[in-house]
């Protein structure tokens, strides 16, 4: 069976990306090169990059909570499934920055990326009552374009493009772009992660997260492994 390829830049964000932005991931601008080179390659049928694009008043800023359990990357809240109607359905969920507010400089892509070469933009997170990591769900697994937060249905977006595998990069390798990996699994594509492409929020978690990954069927590949060369050069 022939493959056809499609690749999924992940939040390559100011908040982000910037040394100075307000959800930093240290040394994420280091992977732009590759990302780009992977933008410019002709190797992709389809070339996807996501937005985390929330809402001022989304559940997981620290700052919409009352003390003391309001800190930002320590403190967790019990969260709901008030999405699907389900609220006795919850989870811990971890809280953080303001970031990524829709519209705001924070938000945009970062300047040098070639987003000229994206075919789509994704924004997802912007329901205020649920986090959404993964570009295909939000945390409780709810799906439904337009509901939980995202503007497109990725998983449908990629199958009516005949796309069978997808490779993943961005940020942040421990929650957004580990997220999006996984729920492509799922969603039925062969899904690589590239591991120079990304970068973590606590990177000392990277090989826990490494393992998650190969247990939910993400290959994990090095930029120079094989496969990889042959993808930057078509
Ligand atoms: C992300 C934390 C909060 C990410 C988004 O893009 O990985 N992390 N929102
Ligand atoms: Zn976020």
């Amino acid at each position: 069976m022939s493959r056809v390829l499609a690749l999924i830049v992940v939040d390559m964000q100011n908040d982000f990306c910037l040394p100075d932005g307000a959800l930093s991931v240290k040394d994420a601008m280091q992977t732009l090169p590759l990302i780009n080179k992977l933008l410019d390659s002709n190797a992709f049928e389809y070339k996807v990059a996501t937005k985390d694009w929330h809402p001022p008043n989304h559940i997981s800023f620290a700052s919409n909570h009352p003390e003391p359990n309001n800190k930002p990357f320590e403190s967790f809240i019990e969260m709901k499934n008030v999405v699907a109607g389900k609220p006795h359905e919850t989870m811990r969920q971890r809280l953080w920055p303001r970031h990524c507010e829709q519209g705001s400089r924070g938000a945009e892509l970062v300047s040098q990326l070639h987003t000229e070469k994206v075919d789509l933009i994704v924004e997802k997170g912007t329901d205020e009552r649920v986090e959404m990591y993964s570009a295909f769900s939000d945390s409780f697994g709810n799906a439904t374009e337009g509901k939980g937060g995202v503007t497109h249905d990725l998983a449908r977006v990629l199958r009516d493009k005949g796309i069978t595998d997808v490779c993943c990069v961005g940020l942040a390798g421990d929650y957004c772009l580990n997220y999006s990996a996984l729920d492509a699994t799922k969603a039925g594509f062969k899904t690589y992660l590239i591991e120079e492409g990304q970068r973590c929020v606590d990177p000392q978690t990277w090989p826990k997260v490494k393992e998650g990954l190969a247990a939910g069927k993400v290959e994990v590949v090095s930029e120079s492994s094989e496969h990889v060369q042959k993808l930057l050069t078509s």
